[in-house]
């Protein structure tokens, strides 16, 4: 750890401009660590970094610090060179999306993550696949490079660890509550950062909880799929959690499905598990993601993707 934040602490002071980026179509997790790594270079190297994403990002994040200094990718041209690109949270080289151009023309490449990935971007790595979430991987670092941080700093990665953790709903070893308490002792207030997150639009919480009303029980009731259409997927915000959330309250739902037609033959899938994984079932798809809570994205009807799926769990 000690040689390879030497590394981190040398190319960040020689970079003459520095990109961070989080995954395709950010969460809380991946735009919180972004923002907070950019405070963390502000505060200590003096330096101004360059803060992107691709895709949507959520309306529920609104109110996090520093939300505003986000960019969207397509306002920076493409003939910019950062020599220092960053990475935080990608999972996959396929969710770098707009990033992407910035990591093949960048000279360095740091990553900060916590998936499993056998294909790793990064010249240097910061991965820890036991940690809840990638803001915990860079808390990890702040401590032994002993950065300074300030309130910003603190409320962002204790705001990544709350959303990874669907607010410690899914923690599942207890370095993660030793950093929250942690970071609450340095400042951060629970309450007030999960309230901060109460920001949906009307539209997006009543077709969210429309898909709850109308989803398909099967397997006895261990199984529950649910549908958003073409016509209210915009409607949506971010992945449909509130969705799972509501269906998975349900005694006897073992697995729940989202599928959401994010357009004419493309069917995003959410699939989550109260205990059996069901990562395999996302990677069959071509997707990915953690042990009991996965997802892909399919080019086929809704119809098709809803058999697939139903066969995919067949045997469970
Ligand atoms: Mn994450």
């Amino acid at each position: 750890m000690e040689n390879k934040i030497k590394v981190l602490i040398d190319k960040i002071k020689n970079a003459k401009s520095i990109v961070i980026s989080g995954h395709k179509n950010p969460d809380g997790d991946s735009l919180c660590s972004a923002l907070a790594l950019m405070k963390i270079i502000e505060l200590n190297f003096g330096k101004k970094s360059t803060v992107i994403y691709d895709g949507n990002v959520p309306k529920f994040l609104d109110e996090i610090p520093l939300r505003n200094q986000t960019c969207f990718h397509v306002h920076i041209p493409e003939s910019t060179k950062f020599d220092l690109c960053i990475l935080v949270d990608y999972g996959t080289r396929s969710h770098l999306g707009g990033a992407e151009k910035f990591v093949a023309a960048a000279d360095f490449i740091i990553e900060f993550d916590h998936h499993f990935n056998d294909d790793l971007v990064g010249n240097l790595c910061f991965d820890d696949t036991t940690k809840a979430a990638a803001s915990q991987v860079i808390y990890d670092v702040v401590k032994s490079a002993k950065f300074k941080t300030d309130k910003d700093i603190i409320d962002l990665l204790t705001l990544g660890i709350i959303t990874d953790t669907g607010g410690f709903k899914f923690v599942r070893n207890s370095t993660v509550l030793k950093d929250a308490a942690e970071l609450v002792d340095s400042g951060a207030d629970i309450a007030y950062l999960t309230n901060l997150l109460n920001n949906s639009d009307k539209k997006t919480v009543l077709v969210e909880s429309m898909a709850a009303a109308n989803a398909e029980f099967l397997m006895k009731g261990r199984l529950v799929i649910a549908t958003i259409a073409k016509s209210d997927y915009k409607k949506l915000d971010g992945r449909g959690e509130l969705v799972l959330n509501i269906l998975g309250q349900i005694h006897g739902v073992e697995y729940i499905v989202l599928l959401k037609e994010q357009k004419e033959n493309q069917i995003g899938i959410s699939l989550r598990s109260k205990h059996d994984p069901i990562n395999k079932i996302a990677e069959d798809l071509g997707g990915g993601g953690h042990l009991c809570a996965a997802g892909a994205v399919v080019k086929d009807s809704l119809e098709n993707v809803r058999e697939q799926i139903i066969n995919a769990f067949k045997g469970k």
